[in-house]
Formats: C-alpha cells, structure tokens, sequence
C-alpha cells in the first residue's frame, strides 16, 4: 500500500448531493453576512474567512454521524453547520450577545455543545486539539460508544509540538481519531514552502506510522468519500488517519489583512476552482439541480439568515454584573456536565475495582514485529494486573485533598445525563 493513499470518489444519493450544496452555500452566505455586520462594526472579535474552502469544512462534517464528536478551527464554520449548529449561535457569538452560546462572554468562535451535538469548542492555541479529540475518542472505545472524533488543523498549525505530541499519542493509542490537515497555502503572511521543506504535509503521518491520505480540498464530493473512508476505517478500529485537504485562503488571515503579500498569479489559479462554482457544474451536468432547484435553495437560506440575523441584531448585551458571575467555581451552577457512568463507579474506580486494569487493544503498546502483539498488555504495561496503578492515590477512598462541594453524589450523575435538553 502507498504511504499516502487517494479515496475513490462516492456515488452518493441525490439528497446527499443536494446536502453538500446547501450546506456549502449556507457556508459561504453566513460568512458574508457577518462580513457586512463586521463593515457595521457589529462583530466584536476576530472574524476569519473560509473563503474558497468550504468544501473542506462540509465534507468532512458530512462524513460523521450524529454520535461522533468534532472541534472546528477558525475555518470551520461550514463543520459546525453539518453538525446542526444554527446559525443564531453563530451570529450572537461574534456579536458577544447574551442570547449566545457563551452568553456574550467571547467575541468570536469558542463554544461548543458538549450534550447535544458533541462539539468540543475551539482552542485558540494551534494544535492542542488533537491530544483533546485524542482522549474523546479514548473515552469513546472506553465506554464502548464506537465513536470517531474529528479535528481540524493549518499547514501553519502542522509545525507546532503539540500537533506532533498529539498525533504520536493517537497513533499509539490507536484513537479513532480522524484528523484534517487544511493546507490552504498559506499561515497568516508565511507561506508554507518557507514553512516546511517537504511537498506534502500528508508524510508527516509517516513519523507515527499511520496512514494519510491526499485530497483536492475544493472538490466536495472528493473530500466526502476521503473523510468518509478515513472515518469507516477508525471506526472499525484501525487507529487514526491524517488527510491533508489542498486548497486555498482567498482572504488575509483574519478582516484585517488585505493579504497583499499573495501572488496575483497563485490568487488566479486558485480563484479558478472555486469549490461551490466547480460543484454547480458537477450538479448540473449529473442534472441533479436546475435554475429552479438553485432559486429554492437561495431562497431557503436567505429567509433563514434574514430571521437568525433579526434575532441576533434584536438580542441585548450580557448584563454588566454579568461579567463577574461564572468566574470562579461556586458550586454546583457551574458544574453542569457530570460524567455519565454507564458502571457502577466502584467498578470502574481503582483501588476496588473488580474489572482487571487491562489493555485489550491489538498491538497496543508494541512494534507490528513483537511476538506479544496479540497478547493482552498490563495496565501501565510493566505492573502485574492486581496492582493498583500509579493514580490510585485519587479514587473515592482517597479523593484529592479539597473535592468541589456538590449535592449530588458522582454516582447518582447517570441519571443526570439522561435528562438531555
Ligand atoms: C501556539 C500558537 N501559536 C501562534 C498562534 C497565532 N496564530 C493563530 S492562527 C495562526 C496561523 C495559522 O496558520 P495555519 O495553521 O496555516 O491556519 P490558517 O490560518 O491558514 O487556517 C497563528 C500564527 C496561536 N494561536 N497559537
Ligand atoms: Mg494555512
């Protein structure tokens, strides 16, 4: 098998088709409708353009299911629309509205939703979510979820410690990670072959044995059917995958960079293979939209912005005492999320725990060569199974010094969790 691999293009269902249509139109009408509330000087914080990549964003969300779990980056608006983000939380959010997600507290894209959609929310430092989505899909195989979790990183964002720490600990774990390089040329004013002296970011999946695949990021379709490939894959267990998605930022790095250091030629080339302008013509040789399908859709969105809009232009400001609650841990407010045990605690808890603190990973742990692979490895892999293992001084019988005050016992959360919004 090659090293970096290329995925057969799908034959979707028409629907499907028409999916990834609205999903990239609805992409690119929300960005420009914050463009305009940014030129109003509506938007409070940061505001970057996926110009150009939506097909990047959309298809991959598309590829997960409802149960799996994601972190966009800047450049993923698109991502979090597939996963059913409306687009109210994104507008209040920027606006720094009392109606958003963050009840105004952040000015641009930090939030997520944890219960419902299982989006864990960006992290302004460059590649810390890879070791994040890596302990997602970690705790997915633990509680036996058969889960995916899906990131997002820049060619830029490639080059940082922690993108390489992260990748090496999901392929050592064998997470059922799937991770997206977005190499669109350019990290803010550096482009990426003064960055990195190799031609395609993909090898760096080499250094962690795992496998990677190349795909044109501004073919929807192409994008799809590599995400969804990847997915199946780590799905079934085969450890995590890296596809490096080519494409192009077509704005500065965020509104206030005319981006004048790009090559008008680079510009041109790329401004060519718009993704929503080269999927039209995909859709309308297969037939599978019209000038009629097309005035749908376009309306469709715009009478959904122009309400998501309204709402988030009639929404107040946090109040001002607003600022100082939610600061620091009063108890039992701010806690909202609880682990949901689906075991007994004690069962799952060391020093008594009567399950055996044993890795059942195939290969985990070993090169593919050692004559141990398929053996089950100790926890810790050089303690015998009964012993505890070196966290065991926190557990119920010995909790950390000074336990946040709750009223509900940890145990009692299952049924917590259950009461879902
Ligand atoms: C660890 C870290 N270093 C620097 C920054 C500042 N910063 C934010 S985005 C960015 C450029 C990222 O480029 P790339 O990863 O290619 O992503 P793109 O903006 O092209 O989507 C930088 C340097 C940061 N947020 N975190
Ligand atoms: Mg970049």
């Amino acid at each position: 098998m090659p090293d970096t691999q290329t995925a057969a293009k799908r034959k979707l269902s028409r629907q499907q088709y028409l999916d990834l249509y609205y999903f990239m139109r609805l992409n690119r009408e929300v960005e420009d409708t914050m463009t305009r509330l940014f030129r109003q000087n509506k938007i409070v914080g940061g505001l970057y353009s996926s110009l150009g990549q939506e097909a990047v964003s959309v298809g991959s969300a598309y590829a997960l299911e409802k149960k799996d779990w994601m972190a966009p980056m800047i450049r993923n608006i698109g991502a979090l629309l597939v996963k059913g983000v409306p687009p109210r939380d994104i507008f209040t959010q920027h606006m720094a509205k009392y109606t958003s997600p963050t009840k105004g507290k952040d000015g641009t894209s930090h939030f997520g939703d944890l219960e419902n959609l299982h989006i864990v929310s960006p992290i302004s430092m460059l590649g810390d979510l890879i070791p994040v989505l890596t302990g997602v899909a970690m705790a997915g195989r633990y509680l036996g979820q058969k889960i995916v979790s899906m990131t997002w990183i820049g060619d830029g964002g490639s080059s940082t410690g922690v993108f390489h720490e992260g990748l090496n600990l999901a392929a050592s774990q064998k997470a059922a990670f799937v991770l997206i390089l977005e190499n669109n040329q350019w990290a803010y004013s550096t482009p990426v072959r003064r960055q990195v002296p190799i031609e395609n970011l993909a090898d760096r999946a080499k250094a962690y044995g795992i496998p990677s695949y190349i795909v044109e990021g501004n073919d929807v379709v192409a994008m799809y059917s590599t995400a969804r490939e990847a997915v199946d894959r780590a799905r079934s267990g085969e450890g995590p995958i890296l596809i490096e998605a080519k494409t192009f930022r077509r704005r500065g790095h965020a509104q206030h960079d005319p981006a004048e250091y790009v090559p008008s030629a680079q510009r041109e080339y790329w401004e060519k293979r718009d993704p929503i302008a080269l999927y039209e013509k995909f859709l309308t040789e297969e037939k599978l939209l019209d000038a009629r399908g097309k005035k749908e859709i376009e309306d469709k969105i715009s009478t959904l912005l122009e309400k998501e809009r309204e709402f988030a232009e009639n929404s107040p400001f946090p109040p001002p005492e607003f600022a100082a609650q939610g600061v620091y841990c009063t108890g039992d407010d701010c806690h909202k999320i609880r682990p949901r045990w689906e075991r007994p605690i004690a069962e799952v808890m060391p020093p008594k725990s009567s399950v055996e603190p044993v890795w059942t990973v195939e290969g985990f742990g070993h090169g593919k060569s050692s004559s141990r692979e398929n053996a089950p490895i100790h926890f810790g892999d050089t303690q015998p199974a009964k012993e505890p293992p070196v966290n065991a001084a926190i557990s119920p019988a010995n909790p950390p010094a000074k336990p946040p005050a709750r009223k509900s016992a940890p145990a009692k959360s299952a049924a917590h969790g259950k009461a879902r919004r």
